[in-house]
């Protein structure tokens, strides 16, 4: 990394927040000082933002790291803090949840019906013999019932398990099986691109191979006739008969909340494990912090997957324990029209927009008149996660999303991590585009070289947290030393063996300091390319490719090649209008390849680019570059099954006859 090139440095446009929101600010600068002048007051603070049925003894128990314990001894209800606080307060009939399917049917969702909803749920998986400590999966749409599972879920101190809605029946059997689910919880199906798009038999195959499973729950959500058998039960017969009565009983800090497989980017999925004080501590207060939410103002609309960890994090538990309203919605950006996302902020007078920079570079490639179309003008503030946020992605969501003055927040954090980590505060950071900038108050990461040495500002690396933080995984589920292994074993005691050393978590990042000390993260340390000897971020290079005016998305690989090691092949989404065919595609293939080579350097010139409609994704919307490193490499494919659209990985193929 130490050689990686320095093109993103030169990125000197910086946005300080607008005046009026850092006037009224939940949190000022004043929360780093504090935070740096004892952080464990700091989050002991943080975690008085909640309702505890007992107050901790301990803040930290850090005594057999890298096994942490947060809050020892306390005792608090996670469903309890998000539902039945906001109700007892008077507030029962904020709305929680404005629901839209994609067919366009809606349901408006109070604080009040999700309380009642989530007693209901509650009851019923009781009746059906779960008890703490239990295991259920959950493998819905995004239907509001898959929050009422995961709340009912946390209510009982059940461990919930939530499957991407995407996933094959063998990842399903493999996340069952991995965690002895007892109860899965699912629907007929939901609405994706216009049509029905059935779950139920799915988990039929999956459970035929779970002997753990004894019931299935199951949410009429299409009405498309689905295979019965006795240890089906339908949600509407059961759950919405139970008692709405249910009193929750509060459980340790420690207890487990969740496990989340990590995304499929990867070989075998790692279960990783949440727990509830902590967790819910870090979640709650980054939300407030860094959407600055003003529960009696704001419509806050977060687009993610409740199957990946944002739509834990900033879904269910973030916003709901701030009693704040929110959007949510069942299907896809395109469907019927492109503009489905903007006319959805315009509906409910969306404040604070939470996405992917995979969505807005489609968006940048569908074209500037879409959002041009509608108003936008309730959005107060804009946020990104889930991948580098490229320059120019940045500015356009910030020109044609955010009127060209909203604050943009980058959060950077991970399934691991459980919460944002490293990310501006929209009342106090003057942001550069694509930059996360800086820890958040009460969090310690930094970059360091391969010798666990910090790197000076202007230095890259590998990005680290240096100290343990509320929210973060406890272990691998069933699998202590792999958690040791992946995330404690690259720096600091878990390498050297010596107590004495700190322990460090490696968390898989390359980043790097520019020369004010502002973070830039540069993608999975896996995708650096070893080119002639020099290490070069496939992130940068897709800046650079992105940065050209015609070209909306690109992902970049390194292939084997004789001369080099590894060549940089490059797949470049041109944006909407831009003619492609015949020679003007030749002359735009190089052009984009001397554009990269003045952006960032005759090094870092790709060996190839091709032209392509698509990438291949995972749900969460992170490019798949072990596929396209496959395509490059004309390696056959194996298993697509996470893709959002495995037909893309023909459209890639076809289009391998773009020239060099
Ligand atoms: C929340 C989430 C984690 C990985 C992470 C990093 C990438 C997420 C990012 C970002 C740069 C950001 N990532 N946010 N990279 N800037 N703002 O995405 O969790 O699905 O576990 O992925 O995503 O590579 O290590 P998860």
């Amino acid at each position: 990394m130490s050689e990686a090139l320095a093109n993103l440095l030169n990125e000197t446009r910086q946005f300080p927040p607008p005046a009026e929101l850092a006037a009224a600010a939940n949190v000022t600068a004043d929360a780093y000082i504090e935070a740096q002048t004892d952080r464990l007051a700091f989050w002991e603070r943080q975690a008085g933002r909640l309702t505890w049925a007992k107050q901790w003894d301990q803040v930290l128990d850090w005594s057999t790291p890298p096994f942490a314990k947060w809050f020892v001894g306390g005792q608090l209800n996670v469903a309890y803090n998000c539902l039945d606080r906001h109700v007892e307060a008077g507030r029962g009939d904020r709305v929680a949840i404005h629901w839209e399917g994609e067919p366009g049917d809606t349901r408006t969702i109070t604080y009040a019906d999700l309380h009642r909803m989530t007693c209901q749920a509650a009851n019923a998986l009781t009746d059906l013999g779960v008890v703490a400590g239990d295991r259920v999966a959950i493998y819905l749409p995004m239907i509001p019932e898959a929050a009422v599972a995961m709340l009912a879920c946390a209510r009982i101190g059940a461990t919930h398990s939530v499957v991407f809605g995407g996933f094959s029946a063998e990842s399903l059997t493999n996340r069952i099986q991995d965690a002895s689910a007892k109860v899965v919880i699912t629907a007929d199906g939901g609405y994706r691109r216009g049509k029905p798009s059935a779950l139920k038999p799915t988990v039929d195959d999956a459970v035929a191979n779970c002997p753990s499973v004894e019931h299935v729950l199951v949410v009429r959500r299409t009405g498309e006739q689905v295979g019965w058998s006795e240890r089906d039960h339908w949600w509407h017969e059961t759950v919405e008969q139970a008692s709405t009565e249910h009193a929750a009983q509060p459980f340790d800090a420690e207890h487990p909340l969740f496990i989340l497989y990590t995304s499929g980017t990867t070989a075998r999925p790692k279960g990783i494990l949440h727990t509830t004080g902590g967790y819910l501590t870090q979640t709650s207060y980054t939300s407030h912090a860094v959407f600055d939410l003003k529960p009696e103002s704001d419509v806050y609309w977060c687009t993610a997957d409740i199957g990946w960890v944002t739509g834990h994090s900033y879904i269910v538990y973030g916003p709901l324990s701030n009693g704040v309203s929110q959007v949510m919605y069942e299907g896809t950006p395109d469907t019927p029209h492109k503009g489905r996302f903007w006319e959805i902020v315009d509906r409910y007078g969306v404040t604070i927009l939470y996405t992917a920079p995979t969505l807005i570079r489609t968006m940048m490639k569908w074209g500037d008149e879409i959002p041009a179309e509608y108003s936008l003008s309730t959005l107060r503030l804009l946020g990104s996660v889930g991948e580098p946020i490229n320059p120019e992605a940045w500015m356009w969501y910030r020109q044609h999303v955010g009127r060209g003055e909203l604050p943009i927040v980058d959060t950077w954090w991970q399934t691991e991590t459980g919460a944002m980590m490293i990310s501006p505060l929209p009342g106090v950071t003057a942001a550069k585009p694509g930059s996360a900038m800086t820890p958040l108050p009460g969090v310690n990461a930094d970059v360091v070289d391969d010798q666990g040495q910090s790197v000076p500002n202007g230095g890259g690396g590998y990005l680290v947290l240096r100290e343990p933080w509320p929210s973060m995984l406890r272990t691998i589920w069933g699998d202590d030393n792999r958690f040791i292994e992946t995330y404690w074993s690259r720096f600091g005691a878990g390498v050297s063996g010596n107590a004495d050393d700190p322990w460090i978590y490696f968390a898989g990042d390359g980043a790097k300091k520019d020369d004010d000390g502002h973070l830039w993260l540069l993608g999975r340390v896996d995708d650096v390319m070893l080119v002639s000897g020099h290490n070069i971020s496939t992130t940068e290079v897709e800046s650079a490719l992105v940065s050209h005016p015609s070209v909306a998305e690109a992902a970049v690989v390194g292939a084997t090649d004789p001369t080099t090691g590894q060549a940089i092949v490059a797949f470049a989404i041109p944006r909407g209008s831009i003619d492609t065919a015949g020679e003007a595609g030749e002359q735009l293939i190089a052009d984009l390849r001397n554009h990269v080579a003045k952006t960032l350097g005759p090094i870092a010139k790709p060996r190839q680019i091709m032209l392509v409609p698509e990438l291949p994704k995972t749900r969460s919307g992170k490019i798949m570059r072990r596929l396209l490193r496959d395509v490059a490499e004309n390696r056959s494919l194996g298993d697509v099954t996470t893709l959002q659209d495995s037909s893309v990985m023909d459209l890639i193929a076809s289009g391998m006859s773009g020239g060099k």
